[in-house]
Order: C-alpha cells, then sequence, then structure tokens
C-alpha cells in the first residue's frame, strides 16, 4: 500500500524515539522493577503517540488507522511493552470514549489521555469471563444519582498505574449473555476500590497486571460510558482497534527477531563458515522474511480498510490471528538459529520469545478470533 509523507514523517518519528528513548538500559529496568521508566513514558505522551487518531482540538495528533499502526510497529521493534503503554490509550482506553463518549467525557478525559495528563485501563476480563466476555458478573445498581458496583476484573493491564479504568458491569439482570452490560468510567480512587497483587509474568514485564476489585463503589450518573445496555457492542468495536493494534505489535516483535537472526547467522562460524551460508538456515531466514511481509500487508490492510471506513471487524480479527501466530513461529526459528545463545538473557531473542508469547492471547485469543471471522463468513 502507498503511503503518505505524514505516515513516512511518523514512522521516521516513532523510530528516532525508539533509538534514543528505549535504551537496553531502561529496558533492563523495565524487566528489574515492573514498570517502565514513567519519565518515558511520559515523553511518548509529549511525543503524540497516546492519542493518534483523536482530533487536534482534543489534543491528539488527529491521525488515522496506518498512523497508529505504524507507530505500533516502530514501537514494538525495540520494546513490545513500551508498545503497550502506546496500545492501551490508542485503542482499549481512548477508543471507547471516542466512540461512545458525550463531549464532556471526551473534553474531560480523552484530551488528557492523548497528552498522558492521565492513564486509563481497560477492566473487561473477570475471573469467570475470559473468552466469554459476555458473562460478566460484575454489577452496577443505580442507587439515586450514582451506580453502586460490584465486583473483580481480572488480569487488567496497567491497573495499578491507572487513574481510571473503563469497567464493564451488568445493569440489566434480567437480560440474558452478552445483552445488559454497560461501561462506566471509574475512578480508581474511589472508594471501595482495591487491587490484587501485581501478576508476575512470563513476559511484557514493565507493564503492571493486576486485578480491579470493586466493593460497594459510587460512581456518577455521568460516567456511564454510551448508552445502558449498550456495553458489550463498546466492548467488541473497542476490540477490532484493540486487535488491530496487537496485530501491529506482533509485526514489531517478529521484525524484530528477524533482524537479530540475520545478525546472528552472519556472525556465528560453525563448520568453517557463517551459518548464514548454510542453506537450511538461510531458508528459514527467507521463509521468516516471507511470513512477516504477507503478515505486515494484511495488518496495514485492515488499518486502511478501517480509514475507508468499511466494517472491519473480520479483517481486524484475521490481521490479530495471522499476525500473532506468524509471530510466534518467526520468534520460534530466530531463537532456533542462536542455539543455546539464545536460550540466555545475554542475547535480545530471549526477550522477544517471552514477549511474543502474550500477542496470540489477549485482546481475544487466536482461538476467538477464528470465532469471530468464522461467525462473519458463515452468517
Ligand atoms: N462490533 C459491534 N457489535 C458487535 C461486534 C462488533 N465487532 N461483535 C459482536 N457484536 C454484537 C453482536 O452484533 C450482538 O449484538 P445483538 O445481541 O444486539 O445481536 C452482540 O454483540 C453479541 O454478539 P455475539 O452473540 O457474537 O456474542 P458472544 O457472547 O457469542 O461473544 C465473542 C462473541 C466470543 C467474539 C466475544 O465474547 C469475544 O470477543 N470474546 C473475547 C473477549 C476478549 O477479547 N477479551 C480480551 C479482553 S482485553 S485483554
Amino acid at each position: 500500500m502507498e503511503f503518505t509523507q505524514e505516515h513516512k514523517l511518523i514512522r521516521d518519528l516513532a523510530a528516532k524515539f525508539a533509538d534514543q528513548e528505549l535504551t537496553d538500559d531502561v529496558l533492563d529496568a523495565a524487566e528489574e522493577t515492573g514498570c517502565l521508566d514513567m519519565d518515558v513514558v511520559r515523553k511518548m505522551g509529549e511525543a503524540g503517540f497516546f492519542g493518534i487518531k483523536v482530533p487536534k482540538e482534543l489534543g491528539g495528533a488527529g491521525g488515522d488507522h496506518v498512523a497508529y499502526v505504524t507507530v505500533m510497529e516502530e514501537i514494538c521493534k525495540r520494546s513490545a511493552v513500551a508498545g503497550i503503554f502506546v496500545s492501551s490509550p490508542n485503542s482499549l482506553c481512548g477508543a471507547p470514549i471516542q466512540m461512545s463518549g458525550t463531549q464532556e467525557q471526551k473534553e474531560k478525559y480523552l484530551s488528557k489521555i492523548a497528552t498522558g495528563e492521565l492513564m486509563f485501563c481497560f477492566g473487561l476480563t473477570e475471573p469467570g469471563a475470559g473468552s466469554d466476555a459476555g458473562g460478566t458478573k460484575t454489577t452496577a445498581v443505580l442507587d439515586g444519582d450514582e451506580y453502586v458496583l460490584n465486583g473483580r476484573k481480572t488480569f487488567i493491564t496497567a491497573a495499578p498505574i491507572a487513574d481510571y479504568s473503563i469497567i464493564y458491569a451488568k445493569t440489566d439482570m434480567s437480560a440474558k449473555g452478552s445483552h445488559g452490560i454497560s461501561a462506566f468510567i471509574v475512578d480508581l480512587k474511589s472508594e471501595g476500590v482495591s487491587f490484587g497483587k501485581w501478576e508476575d509474568k512470563m513476559g511484557i514485564i514493565g507493564c503492571p497486571t493486576s486485578d480491579i476489585v470493586l466493593e460497594n463503589v459510587r460512581v456518577p450518573k455521568e460516567n456511564l460510558l454510551g448508552k445502558e445496555g449498550q456495553g458489550f457492542t463498546n466492548a467488541m468495536k473497542t476490540l477490532d482497534v484493540g486487535r488491530l493494534g496487537i496485530a501491529a505489535q506482533s509485526i514489531g516483535i517478529a521484525g524484530a527477531a528477524l533482524d537479530e537472526a540475520i545478525k546472528f547467522a552472519k556472525e556465528r562460524v560453525q563448520f568453517g563458515r557463517p551459518i548464514a551460508k548454510l542453506q537450511g538456515i538461510s531458508f528459514k531466514i527467507a521463509q521468516m522474511a516471507t511470513k512477516l511481509e504477507a503478515a505486515r500487508l494484511l495488518v496495514y490492510e485492515a488499518a486502511a480498510a478501517k480509514d475507508r471506513g468499511e466494517d472491519s471487524s473480520k479483517l481486524c480479527s484475521m490481521a490479530k490471528y495471522y499476525c500473532a501466530e506468524t509471530c510466534n513461529e518467526i520468534v520460534y526459528d530466530a531463537l532456533q538459529i542462536h542455539g543455546g545463545y539464545g536460550y540466555m538473557k545475554d542475547y535480545k531473542i530471549e526477550r522477544l520469545y517471552r514477549d511474543a508469547r502474550i500477542t496470540p492471547i489477549y485482546e481475544g485469543t487466536s482461538e476467538i478470533q477464528l470465532v469471530v471471522i468464522g461467525g462473519q463468513l458463515l452468517k
């Protein structure tokens, strides 16, 4: 596809930012402390990476989905965890307000998400409602001018460091399945909000994850996001954008893994020559590069379809499915090319391998993407 001059500029900006700010020291420290240096996070906000699709009059960059995917790919090439700090405000947290928020909510929250002044997290998943997101058990009962929320949200990315959460809760207990769910903007400093422990994760260490517990949390009526009962649709539309972001994260990780594999194959001498000269290795690299190119085309096409205003839910799921699966094949092969060295933390491929593993899981597993794609093809 054709990139505009603006897209090229934003790619250069993101690549330069990644080179300058996401240094090895910063990324190693994030793995040790469990949280990326918040100074670097603040700089990402200042660079305009948090409100890429938010209109300029609301403090955003006024860009499109292709620009968003471009930034995600470049940042994730350097650090998947830094990519989460970019994807979260642009998709799971900013998008539901941009799509369903009132003008007042947009001015009060979205404009500050876009600049990085406020950090949000996305509270959909529950211990018993993961893939079955419609099985939400959290309740919200209207009492005067406030809703009273009770429930537990689980594995919530960035919960321990966020100011607010979008919380999905059942407002109509008699409604079946995914019906009767509403979305709320919840101040995480409210009385009755507490957090679970920081989860000890395999990868993407540097953006803390925890449960959010809600015990009789009073939320003002004006913090209802969208219409009552429209929460599930809001979540699904949000996840379309979210899945695009994870697809972009996947090609970023895969691109970095391919670069590492090529570098290592040229340097590593076995049987009297660099292993890159062995056809078993060069064929593997050729296959990795080809798969990556196909994945990249799919994610940019999904983004472009969204920008054309087409119904792109199926394409977003296809991109998430294909890019995440392909990413994991590529990191597997890249580590294999490194042999024993790749298993050691001294080599970048070790972290890429761990970070990649979440991509076919969060924001809907690969199997859920197949449910969405199959459902749309066969309806
Ligand atoms: N856009 C707009 N509306 C959508 C939609 C979308 N992309 N997807 C579904 N809907 C609507 C449907 O049109 C339907 O509306 P009506 O009831 O008015 O007809 C409603 O939502 C329910 O849809 P469906 O029957 O498909 O819901 P299911 O309960 O079968 O669930 C899946 C569908 C499995 C696809 C959904 O639960 C899902 O995506 N699960 C994964 C959740 C997830 O990604 N979690 C990660 C959290 S963030 S880390």
